[in-house]
């Protein structure tokens, strides 16, 4: 299984360097110069961090050192984690008949393999899933589906290539209640969020849903590609405006170099951030933790541990 601290490695890289300088003087109590701060800002801003963030824990910083003596590890620490705001745990509630989640997201972000690492999941939770493909679009995306049913031990639900999405919803649905299922997670095409027709078939899929469950589906998450840096935020608010989302999976957290994004996506955006990829295993899929995600970026194991000393483990040049 992948750490936080391995996945992050490379949006960590992005500003190590500058951050080692910041702390070494810290470390030192001696006062951080201007350019070691804006070296410090611009470095954050090229791992997509908000920009209103990177300054304001520049100023944090600057204004920190006018004062008393500060750990500017600790101060960073806390304004990060604080600006995530609260993440509870996704408790996935019992549901009668059952408790249904729909899975959209552009192409190739990660919502086929995010389907099946949640299925696994609720496996463990002792729930009963089943996996439905209404990414009807692909023959090879319903079968990457059935194949990792398989691999989880799970029901699945595969459409005919070319069937109609929202009917393979539905009969998922039906489906999953017939064989005593309490949760169906459904995978969908990826579409892209700035084609109206394919944004429209959410709709479609949702109706369809109701049809079976008056308040399916119960939760409609959005998978983004971390990659995809401050991009992924533009693709959240449409999505967000043509399906109204419950929640977003941060896929492919380990791959990026601007994770930065995150903290946009959680000021910003407000959507609960409910699950993170860490790499392409079934087990690879981690309930979002603020601080976790914070240390890992501060290059810190989690949990950190307050009494941790000058070489903490941040990368030093
Ligand atoms: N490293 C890493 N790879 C991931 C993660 N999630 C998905 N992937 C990989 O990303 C690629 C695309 O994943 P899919 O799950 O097929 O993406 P999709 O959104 O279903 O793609 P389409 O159905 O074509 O739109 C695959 O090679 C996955 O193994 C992750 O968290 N970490
Ligand atoms: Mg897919």
């Amino acid at each position: 299984m992948v750490t936080w601290l391995n996945a992050l490695s490379r949006t960590r890289k992005q500003f190590a360097g500058a951050l080692a300088r910041v702390f070494s003087r810290s470390d030192k109590g001696e006062k951080v110069d201007q350019d070691t701060l804006d070296e410090l800002e611009a470095t954050l801003l090229l791992a997509d961090m908000p920009v209103r963030l990177a300054a304001e824990l520049k100023d944090e910083i600057e204004s920190g050192y006018k004062g008393l003596r500060v750990d500017a590890r600790d101060m960073l620490r806390k304004i990060m984690i604080k600006s995530l705001g609260d993440a509870p745990a996704y408790p996935w509630p019992v549901v009668d008949p059952l408790l249904s989640i729909l899975v959209v997201g552009i192409n190739g972000s990660g919502k086929t393999t995010t389907c099946a690492k949640l299925a696994a999941l609720a496996k463990q939770a002792g729930r009963r899933p089943l996996l439905g493909a209404a990414d009807t679009f692909r023959a090879a995306g319903s079968e990457q589906l059935r194949i990792w049913s398989e691999r989880v031990g799970c029901e699945a639900v595969v459409g005919r290539t070319g069937a109609d999405a929202a009917a393979v919803a539905f009969d998922a649905l039906a489906a999953a209640r017939a064989r005593g299922c309490d949760v169906a997670i459904i995978d969908t095409a990826g579409r892209m969020h700035t084609k109206q027709p394919l944004m429209e078939e959410l709709g479609k899929v949702r109706r369809s849903m109701a049809k079976h469950t008056p308040d399916a589906p119960h939760e409609i998450w959005l998978v983004l590609d971390a990659a995809l840096g401050q991009n992924a935020v533009v693709q959240a608010r449409m999505f967000n405006e043509a399906a109204p989302l419950t929640g977003v999976v941060i896929a492919k957290l380990d791959g990026s170099a601007k994770a930065g994004f995150v903290f946009s996506l959680a000021r910003d955006l407000k959507l609960p951030i409910r699950y993170v990829g860490l790499g392409e295993g079934m087990a690879d899929l981690a309930p979002f933790d603020p601080a976790s995600f914070v240390d890992a970026l501060l290059g810190y194991e989690s949990p950190y541990k307050e009494t941790a000393g000058a070489d903490a483990g941040v990368e030093r040049r």
